[in-house]
This record gives C-alpha cells, structure tokens and sequence, in this order.
C-alpha cells in the first residue's frame, strides 16, 4: 500500500458547502440518499474525486439530471466525474450494511443500535464524500427507521422536524448549522433512554443535556452528568470558552474502537467512559470517565470549532485537548498526583514508542494507514509540547495566545504553524526553535552536572542535551527546553537565584531556557554545596541525567519542595536499588533489602503530613515495563524476579507500619479527591502485605473483599490476592464472576486480572479466557481486557522462552484483522520492540512479524505497523 506525504498536501479542488442526507435505516441494507451543493475551488478541468469505501452505488444525478454508467468512473474507492460545472448539485443513493460491519467505522450496529464512527475516514463508508477534514460543510439530515425497535433517531446539531410515517415507521430531522468535516458527522437510531439536566451558560442561554443509555443502565448516568456539566463551567471560567449548540447528547455503546468521539452536539462513547457506580466502578473509572468526558466535550473548540487542514495535523486538536483535560483533572483533584500519572503514562507508553521501529514526530510525516497514528505521540507528547509553551509564556501569555488563536482561526482547518503562530504573535516571542518539536521524534537526554566553588561561592550548572538518532532522521537539531529548576540548602530550603551578570536574586524556582547542545550557568552568592532540584513538575518531556548520590536522593524524597520531583527522587532511588535486584538476579546472587532505602521508603510511609494520595504515588515501585527500557537487553524474568523481590522484602520489613496504614485508612467513604486518595493507600498497604507472603495478610484480603461496599475495595483485595495462589484467591474470583457476569464493563475486569497473573500456566488461562462464553473477538473492551492486558501486562509469559505467548498474540491478529483491523494493528505494536530482546526472544518475535506481513488479504493497517516493525 502506498503513503501519504504531508509534502504532499494540495487544498481541495472542490468546496461542498451544504449536505442533505437522508437515512432510510435497515441493519442489512441501509440506504443513504445524499445531496451535495458543491462549487469549484480550483481550475477549471479539475475533476472532482470523491471517496468511498464497501458502497453499493445505486443512484447517481447531477442537478436532477440522471446519470449513466459512462458519465462517470468508478474506480476502486474513488468516483470521478469530469467536466461538471463551476456549481453543481450532486444527488446519489448509496446502500451500505451496518450489521456487517464488524469494522466499527462508518455506520454500524452495537447492541441492535445504529451508530456511526467517522473518524479519521469513516465517512466514505456511509456514501461518496470529499472525506477530509478541511472540506467543511453545513449538513442536514434526515432519519427514518422503525418506530418500535429505534424509537430515538438522533444526529448532530438540533432537531428541526420530527413525525410518523406509515407502516409503523418514523422520521426526525436534524440540522448542524456549524460547517464541519465528515469526521464530526455522527448518527444514532435505537431503542434507548436518557438522564438528562441542563447547564446555564455564562451569558445565560440553556443547554439541554442529554445521557443516552440502554435502560438498565439509566442509574449509572450521575457521574457523567456531573463531569459534563463541571467541564462546561471549567472552560468558561479558564478559557472563557463557552457552548455554541442548544443542546449537548452523549450516547453510550458498548462496541467501539476508543474510547469517545467528539462529533459535533452529539458525542459517542465507549460505555467505560460513561457508566459508573460506585459498586461497579473504581475510583480510577470515575477519575478516567470524568477526563474522557471533559476532553470530548473541550474539542468543542479545539478541535470542531477550529479543526485540522489535514490528518497530519492531528495534535493541533489532541494535544491541545489533552492538555487541557489535564488542567482540567489538575484542578478537581491534587494536581502533583495528576501531574505523576500523567508523566508515568507519558515514560511507560510514550517514550518507548518514540525508541522503536514505529517512532514519529509529533506532527508524522508520512502514513499508510491515519488510523495507526492515534498514537502516544500524537496525543501525550504533542500535550507536553502545548505545556511547554505554556512554561515559557506563562499561563497568562499562553492564555492570551490561545485566545488569538480561536478568534483568528473559528471556523477554519489549519495547521500546528497556525497554532504556534497565534502564540508567538500573542507575546511578540519567537518560538522558530520550539517549532522543531513537532517534527523531531526521540526523547531529548538532558546530561546535567554541578560544581560547587566555595571560594567564590558560586554553583555551576552544566547541562547538555541530545537526543539519538530515530528512523529517516539520523541527526538531530537542539531544541528549545524549558528547564524548571531550584537549589535547595542543607535544610531543604530554597536558594534565591542570581545568575552571573543579574543584578539580583529571584527568590524560589526558575524557568531556564535551553536552546543549545550546552549550557553553562553560573548562580552567585551560594555559600554552601547546594541539591539541585532540577525539571521540576517535569517541565520537558525528556530523559534527565543527574549524578545524584543515594543520600542526596534520600534527601530529595524528604525535603524538595516540588511535590513532582520529591516523588521522581523517590523513583530514581527505587530505580537503582531495583537495576542492582535485576543484577544480582542475573548472577544468581542473593537478593538483600536496602538498608537506606527501606528506611527512606518507610518514612514516607510515616509522613502524616503528606496526602493519601500521593503518598500511594511515593510508594509505588517503577513498573516493570518502565525497568525494561532501562536495560540494554531487556530481561523480563529477572525484572519480575526483582520487583517481586522488592515488593516482598518492603511488606515483610515494613509490615506493621503497612498494617497500622492499612488500619488507618481502611473504611473511607465518599468520592471526592480525599476518600480516593485514602483508598489508594488502603489498597497499595494490603498489595505489600499479602506480597509478604504472610497467611495473616491473606485472611485480610479476604475479609477487605468480603466487606468491600465499592468496586474500588473490591478490585484492591483481588489484586492483592493475585499474589497468593490458593483457596481465598480462587474462591474470590469465582465470586466476582458469578455476582458481576451480566455486567461487561465488570466483567472486563474479571477478565484483566486473569490475564495479568504471572503465576506459571497463564497461557493456559488466556486461552481458557478465549473459550469462556463471556469472551467475544468483535467486542473490543473485551479484546482489550484479554489479548491487550497480556501482551502489555503480563511480560513474563507474554514473552515466554517458547514463544507461545508470541504465537498466540499472532494467531489473534490475524483472526482480528478479518474483522476490525484497527484493534489488530493495535496489538501488533506490542511485538514491534523485538529488537530489545535475548536473541532467542528476537527471533520467536521477528518470526511471527514475518508471518503477519505474509498473511494474505491483510490490511493497511497491520501491514503498515507490522512492515514498519520490521525495517
Ligand atoms: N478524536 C477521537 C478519535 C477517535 C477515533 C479515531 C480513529 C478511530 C476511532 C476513533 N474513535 C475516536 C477521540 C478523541 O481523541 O477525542
Ligand atoms: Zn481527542
């Protein structure tokens, strides 16, 4: 398959500026009836190409004149129609078969509903479109289906006429009176029901809120409502972005790609991301539902308002809109915890991606397949570089910039140029340098050192960046980097910095700008040798090298006053009494606890005067995935072996502070930030005890599950079990499935935690998982919980010497690529580091990529990820 080049871009040789669509909805041959106003917009003999994807063209007339066969060419995916007038109309009847669309894009069918999904190039599934997104039009639609079976008929914008039709069928008409890519269209039709509330914007207009739902889950609606409507307020109060449409629907089904879409006044969910209850969610499923609803809900502006002139241009509204969900998260919560999770995601998910074969810049340059671009990159990164700018402008500069840039680009497709551009413009800065973030991939290496010269009492700073080479950019420019960094004295406090030639001294942190290979700086009037404290709140998405010592980290984790980099000291400490675990582990040494460590990690245990929350955070170890990227050659089995180790030796040492914790925190009730941060730490306290191996710590699992009123207590004791094969693990799993087996996003979680434990057999689970009637190949949450959760969360056997983990992973693929080759091309990435691995593990991984490249019929999207994986 052919890419696509962002060289290549050419603006549309069409315009369509308004769209009649008309609906007629059956599950085996739905007809889509579409009127196309449509004006030249280049020179005179351009064509016009329209595209479409597994259409049956039934009807075709240009202004109300018939057309035949030879009027027009039909080719593949595209229709071509030549010598058409300046201004045309354009009719065409296509037919289409939602319930065979086991794709999940275009119009398709999840729970006897119809639903569409339209992003990136869904659109061309459902009639012949120019399906791109700086082809923005006004669009109209008419739905009719039978009354009994869809009773709600929904699309985008406000209902403008609704009514009965013989034969027990109806119709309703919606009108978007905002232009808008194809990628914002969307429909529902089904039998559902709906929470709804209002919201009063900040210049008084109501907007009616509307939760749709299938029945029995109409008591699970609450939470989402609430996110919503905070969401709403939030962006008036900090952006002073308002609603534009009468009314706001979000729907929820059970079968789909990701987790939500932002398609204009009528959003689709993933139901994970709508349905909650404390008895059937978790706190982090209420925390994830109330991100996922205010990110949809802030592409309002980033994103529908001012959309993108091209599908390279994809971070200027995720990065954007992820930034600002995580402001948004920062400021409901303890934005410290938010900012720690955030940058654990970023390292465990993003910063592999940008070492290995599937590498890209923030803005890629090339694609075969758009949908393989949703990426970690595209979305996490691209949110750090939308930060960094707003590290160097300050919020009310970036604040000021933002504002530019909706009024000079509201109801236009454009580029992350034009997004720089408005910032720079805003603050009369230049961000030329800061530009390069967008095209270079890799993750920077900040190098930093100090000296310190009592004689003249002066601290010198050096840093040097790099960043290594990744494929098709063998060298790499220096980058603007906003280094957030303060000196702390023996006591903890902060030092005023004065650098050479200031006059004077700032007291607290400072903004440092690195904008070449190195960098020297020179701080006066500092009389004693200094702990430097440096990428506070991580203010750059990079790799920083400082020659800390154990004590002055132990020092960092007790006294930095940036709560993000007490929590990193505490991590960079972990991190090296594991990589010395994982050593002696490969030597056949025996393994010993870390004096200084424990002692360090039990008074962050003792710290009354920290939060729950984030003392959850500080006692967390570095996960094993983020302990394989620092290996030159990743050895799964020795990491478990030493993280296990760890986790045991710190349960057993610390065990009745663990258990005087666990005592003091267990029973906290409410949702609010507090009682979640108490859980967390409930929770993590009983994980240490039972990986002590105590029988007294498995008795209390059993009673924490026992009494768990929330699904947060519940999934806590389970987890902790994991740890303890045996009758009280069994009998609680056994429970779980019976009491939760008619509740998929529960059951998902059943089906997780089977297929995260490392205990010896987990093939065997897997594929009994596979078997078990609950599990469904077309259901991607299901996929998700099962094939995601082993290949990413079950290292070990995932990659078992045999390479039966390898083969089965394989095998699904291509299973799965028949069906939804997005959620394949998905799971194909957990087989693209191969080259990390022991020769034998290369081998069994490179084997089964070849075999996929192999695989006839396979599509663009695993061809793409799997090729890619192994050039
Ligand atoms: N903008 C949405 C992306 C999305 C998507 C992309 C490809 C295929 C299916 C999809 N579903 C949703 C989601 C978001 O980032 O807000
Ligand atoms: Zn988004």
């Amino acid at each position: 398959p052919a890419a696509i080049h962002l060289k290549d871009y050419a603006p549309p040789r069409w315009r369509i500026l308004s769209v009649d669509l008309c609906f007629v909805l059956d599950p085996e041959d739905t007809r889509v009836r579409s009127r196309l106003t449509l004006v030249r917009n280049g020179q005179a003999e351009a064509p016009l190409q329209l595209n479409g994807q597994d259409l049956v063209l039934h009807h075709i007339r240009l202004d109300d004149r018939p057309l035949q066969p030879g009027d027009y060419h039909l080719e593949g995916e595209t229709l071509t129609l030549h010598d058409l007038p300046e201004r045309c109309e354009l009719s065409l009847e296509t037919g289409i078969a939602p319930a065979a669309n086991t794709a999940l894009e275009g119009l398709y069918v999840s729970g006897g509903n119809f639903c569409t999904q339209c992003e990136a190039e869904g659109f061309r599934r459902i009639t012949w479109f120019l399906d791109r997104p700086d082809v923005m039009a006004v669009y109209t639609v008419r739905i009719e289906a039978d009354k009994a079976r869809y009773p709600v008929l929904l699309s985008n914008g406000n209902l403008t006429d609704s009514g009965d039709l013989p034969e027990g069928r109806h119709f309703a008409v919606w009108h978007d009176p905002f232009p808008k890519p194809s990628y914002l269209f969307a429909l529902v039709a089904g039998d559902l029901v709906c929470r709804r509330d209002g919201f009063t914007t900040r210049t008084g207009r109501e907007v009616d809120l509307r939760i749709y739902v299938q029945r029995h889950n109409l008591d699970k609606c609450d939470h989402a409502m609430r996110s919503l409507q905070a969401s709403m307020g939030w962006d008036e109060d900090t952006f002073g972005r308002e609603y534009d449409l009468d009314i706001y629907m979000i729907v929820a089904v059970d079968d789909f790609n990701m987790g939500a879409m932002e398609n204009k006044g009528l959003n689709v969910f993933n139901s994970k991301y709508v349905l909650a209850r404390p008895d059937t969610a978790t706190d982090d499923d209420f925390v994830a539902i109330e991100s996922v609803i205010a990110h949809e809900y802030f592409h309002n502006w980033s994103g529908n308002r001012v959309t993108c002139r091209d599908w390279f241009q994809l971070s200027l509204k995720e990065g954007l809109t992820v930034f600002r969900d995580q402001e948004f998260t920062a400021d409901q919560s303890l934005r410290a915890v938010k900012r720690i999770q955030d940058v654990q995601r970023l390292r465990t998910l993003q910063f592999p991606e940008d070492a290995g074969p599937m590498a890209h810049p923030v803005r890629p340059q090339s694609y075969i397949e758009i949908n393989n671009f949703y990426t970690m990159t595209v979305y996490e990164k691209g949110a750090e570089v939308v930060r960094m700018i707003q590290t160097l402008l300050g919020r009310e500069g970036f604040r000021r910039g933002l504002d530019l840039y909706f009024d000079r680009h509201d109801g236009q497709a454009v580029t992350t140029d034009d997004f720089v551009k408005a910032m720079e413009d805003a603050n009369a800065r230049d961000l030329s340098r800061f530009r390069r973030w967008y095209d270079q991939a890799g993750t920077p290496l900040l190098e930093a050192t100090g000296t310190h010269d009592p004689e003249t009492a002066t601290y010198r700073l050096t840093v040097r960046q790099s960043c290594l080479p990744t494929k098709g950019q063998p060298e790499k420019l220096p980058l603007h980097i906003p280094l957030v960094m303060a000196l702390l004295d023996a006591r903890g406090r902060e030092i005023p910095l004065r650098l050479e030639g200031e006059d004077s001294a700032v007291a607290g942190e400072r903004t440092l700008e690195l904008t070449a290979p190195t960098h020297v700086f020179v701080f006066q009037d500092v009389p004693e040798l200094p702990v430097p404290s440096l990428l506070r709140g991580f203010s750059a998405p990079v790799n920083l090298r400082f020659p800390y010592t154990d004590a002055q980290l132990a020092f960092l984790m007790a006294h930095d006053t940036d709560d993000f980099n007490r929590w990193e000291a505490g991590q960079q400490f972990a991190l090296k009494v594991l990589q010395g675990l994982i050593e002696a582990v490969q030597a056949g040494q025996p393994l010993m606890l870390d004096a200084r460590f424990a002692q360090a990690f039990g008074q962050v245990l003792a710290n009354g005067a920290l939060d729950a929350a984030l003392v959850a955070e500080a006692l967390t170890l570095p996960g094993e995935g983020y302990l394989a990227e620092q290996m030159a050659v990743v050895d799964v089995d020795a990491i478990h072996q030493a993280r296990q180790f760890l986790r045991q030796a710190l349960g057993a040492a610390l065990g009745d502070r663990f258990r005087a914790v666990y005592e003091a925190t267990a029973g906290a009730q409410g949702m609010d930030a507090t009682a979640m941060g108490r859980r967390r730490l409930c929770n993590l306290c009983l994980a240490y005890l039972c990986a002590s191996g105590e029988a007294e710590a498995v008795a209390l699992a059993r009673t924490h599950y026992g009494s768990a009123d929330n699904m947060t207590d519940a999934m806590g004791a389970l987890r902790a079990l994991l740890d303890c094969p045996g009758e009280a693990r069994d009998q609680a799993l056994a429970h779980f499935e019976a009491r939760w087996r008619d509740d998929p996003l529960v059951l998902d979680k059943w089906f997780g935690l089977q297929a995260m434990d490392a205990a010896p057999g987990a093939l065997d689970r897997v594929r009994g998982l596979m078997s078990h009637p609950g599990f469904s190949i077309r259901n991607p949450n299901r996929v998700r919980a099962v094939l995601g959760t082993f290949a990413m969360a079950n290292p070990v056997h995932f990659h078992a010497l045999d390479g039966s983990g390898h083969g089965l992973i394989t095998d699904s693929v291509l299973e799965l690529d028949a069906l939804n080759p997005q959620i394949a091309a998905r799971l194909v990435t957990s087989l693209s580091r191969w080259r990390r691995f022991d020769e034998e593990r290369q081998g069994s991984m490179r084997r089964c990529l070849e075999r996929i490249v192999a695989h006839p019929g396979l599509s663009r999207d695993v061809y793409e990820v799997a090729s890619r994986s192994l050039d």
